[in-house]
């Protein structure tokens, strides 16, 4: 029944559109064929004006709804000086061609509305035209001179590298799979050198300690920078290509490897002035956390950042960095807490070169420490608090010969006896119960002796001092484990008198 009445719509709809044929065919012969094409090319050409005022229309609002999204429009100012060439070039080139695209349009759905198809009308056949041909050459031609006059000015402004004798701080950014490592001069204002070839696991961008610039600098895991400070930014990457990106501060550099690029520019807006200026929008007054509307805000949160822009592999996603543009006396209390990469995972470790030296800081620091815990011995009244362990006297393996970094405390003990010169000492020697015992005492006599030696050479009268080993007879801790051994294995010194 269905399929019947399914094969009887399909007769009538047939039925329908012969009829249909039939009567135009009678009207056409009525009118004439022309004329009815006429009809029909006016009443297309009406439509195709409909077309351009909704599309034109649709252009405009879509462009205005999204005004708040691009880079350069509303809440999207530039936060760095340069930014605003940028912006700029780019927005004298989308009215430029807006303009012309606006223009173009018009002109094209007009033209085809005003010269349809018309019996009244006969077309003019032009094979060639010198005034046309040369201005539609030049008018773009002119067009496009200005854009890129005005575009290589901007170019030269944005890529410029500093001037010499120019303030500039330069900090450098190390791409990898998938991260950054950022590494600040530290208190010289200078980056070490580096060499790929030093690259390890304790060395991640290569430094080499050799040259004392390396020294303080350090890497912190987000940039911090001061606002209207020049910065440079040495970019370069140990893998494949990434790309340095500050898109709000429209910087954008390839990290290449084994070519070092750089950028120059000079953050204008801090971190909080910014958000500022985004609690205005109302696209910046949502949650932050969709799950959490009550919480913080879009704007509350935002923080600048860096990204990599470059499609370097699956992790790419990951190389997001937090900038924080701050103001500069927040800036140098950011840069107390940092600590340089040499002092905290490099001195002292088998890759330091300068582990026979200290430097004047550790010098100081630990001759402060020394005299503190002298004073406190010399106050104190039982014998024990009279001792004193030199943390830093050290021979070399199996020998009593002291290694060129001993000198450092006992240069302070020197000082100390003659700021004392009432105090009279003995210098004692302490093994662990390791190895054959009496070796073990003939050594600690021996290094007794040796640190005595050294102290008498320094000027402290002998007679004010005398030596002792000890052998393994005196254990301060267990000598069951490396660490009680550690601590048995000592030098001391005890005040006799004072
Ligand atoms: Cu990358």
């Amino acid at each position: 029944m269905t399929v019947l009445l399914g094969l009887l719509i399909v007769l009538l709809v047939v039925v329908i559109v012969v009829q249909i044929g039939k009567v135009s065919e009678l009207s056409a012969k009525i009118r004439g064929e022309e004329e009815m094409q006429e009809v029909i090319n006016k009443k297309q050409a009406m439509w195709s004006l409909l077309f351009m005022i909704v599309f034109l229309l649709a252009v405009s609002v879509s462009g205005a709804h999204y005004n708040n999204w691009y880079l350069g429009f509303g809440p999207h100012a530039s936060a760095s000086e340069h930014g605003g060439s940028i912006d700029s070039a780019f927005k004298i080139t989308l009215y430029a061609t807006g303009i012309v695209f606006v223009i173009t349009h018009i002109l094209l759905f007009y033209f085809a509305y005003k010269y349809r198809g018309s019996r009244s009308r006969k077309a003019t056949y032009v094979p060639h035209d010198n005034k046309l041909e040369i201005v539609w050459t030049a008018a773009p031609a002119l067009v496009m001179a200005f854009l890129v006059i005005n575009g290589l000015d901007t170019w030269n402004e944005v890529m410029a590298d500093v001037k010499p004798g120019e303030d500039y701080m330069e900090i450098e950014a190390v791409a990898e799979q998938f991260g950054w490592t950022i590494r600040y001069p530290g208190e010289d204002n200078v980056l070490g050198e580096r060499n790929y070839k030093l690259i390890s696991g304790d060395n991640p961008v290569g430094q080499n300690w050799k040259d004392e610039k390396n020294l303080d600098d350090f890497m912190p895991t987000e940039i911090v920078l001061p606002v209207g400070k020049r910065i440079r930014v040495r970019i370069t990457s140990k893998d494949v290509l990434h790309n340095f990106y500050l898109p709000h501060f429209r910087v954008k550099m390839d990290a290449v490897p084994g070519m070092p690029t750089y950028f120059v520019f000079t953050p204008k807006t801090t971190t909080e002035a910014y958000r500022e200026v985004l609690s205005d929008y109302k696209e910046y007054q949502a949650p932050s956390d969709p799950a959490d509307p009550a919480g913080p805000q879009l704007w509350e949160t935002f923080e600048y950042e860096l990204a990599c822009a470059e499609l370097c592999g699956t992790g790419h996603f990951s190389m997001k960095k937090i900038v924080k543009i701050v103001p500069e006396d927040e800036y140098k209390a950011w840069l107390e807490k940092q600590q340089s990469y040499y002092y905290s995972q490099i001195r002292g470790s088998e890759y330091d070169p300068f582990s026979d030296v200290w430097f004047e800081s550790e010098i100081k620091e630990r001759r402060t420490t020394f005299k503190g815990n002298l004073a406190e011995a010399l106050t104190a009244t039982t014998p024990d608090k009279k001792t004193l362990r030199f943390e830093y006297v050290r021979f070399e393996t199996g020998s009593e010969k002291l290694t060129p970094v001993s000198q450092y405390e006992l240069g302070f003990l020197v000082d100390a006896m003659k700021d004392n010169p009432g105090m009279t000492i003995e210098l004692a020697g302490h093994t662990d119960n390791t190895g054959d015992a009496a070796a073990n005492q003939t050594i600690s006599e021996a290094r007794a002796k040796t640190v005595y030696d050294f102290l008498v050479e320094k000027g402290v009268a002998p007679g004010r001092m005398r030596a002792a080993g000890y052998g393994p007879n005196r254990p301060v801790d267990t000598n069951d484990t490396p660490e009680g051994r550690a601590k048995n294995r000592r030098t001391e010194f005890r005040i006799l008198t004072q």
